[in-house]
């Protein structure tokens, strides 16, 4: 709360009774305060711009995106599982094709996220190195970690967010034991 400072600042520096529109003394002093309170006012919002920005984009996602939900599913699921499962569910594995999704994803999730790797609907399977979302999505948004996706001994066709990189994406190969859930959009 930045109020308390902003009215100490009022009172030290003009003195309520010396309020005179005509007076160039005291309305120069209270130009000066003016000023200071301004500037107080205006450095939360620079602060917060970037809190505002990441709003605005989980409300584009809420106008285009109305009725997706995203559900983290625990289980030792291949890829090829895990597609099938959240297909049976009447989903997909999800998508996540801008940052603003992938802020909405974070923030429906809250802390549950970073704390498991994660297989996501991205896969190169039977054409490498042409990535696709299992919905036929434009593929465009990423977010892969450094150097990924490395294809490893050319066996690696499945993105996973990973939980040793911040939530970055990877590659793995259908069958890893270290992803033990998939996320599900439905
Ligand atoms: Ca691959
Ligand atoms: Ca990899």
């Amino acid at each position: 709360m930045k109020t308390p400072a902003i009215l100490a600042t009022l009172t030290l520096v003009a003195p309520p009774m010396m309020a005179a529109p005509g007076n160039p003394e005291t309305s120069g002093t209270f130009h000066c305060c003016i000023t200071q309170i301004n500037q107080r006012i205006g450095q939360p919002e620079k602060e917060n711009q970037a809190l505002k920005n990441q709003l605005q984009q989980i409300q584009q996602v809420l106008n285009t995106k109305v009725d997706r939900a995203y559900e983290l599913i625990p289980g030792s699921f291949t890829w090829q599982k895990a597609k099938a499962d959240a297909e049976k569910r009447g989903g997909h594995l999800a998508t996540i094709t801008s940052e603003a999704e992938w802020l909405f994803i974070k923030n429906s999730l809250g802390d549950s996220l970073p704390d498991v790797n994660i297989w996501i609907g991205a896969t190169d399977e039977g054409n490498e190195g042409h990535w696709r979302w299992v919905t036929g999505e434009a593929w465009g948004y990423t977010r892969w970690d450094a150097d990924e996706p490395d294809n490893y001994r050319n066996q690696e066709h499945y993105a996973h967010i990973s939980l040793y990189t911040g939530s970055k994406w990877n590659d793995l190969h259908n069958d890893s034991f270290l992803v033990t859930h998939y996320l599900l959009e439905k």
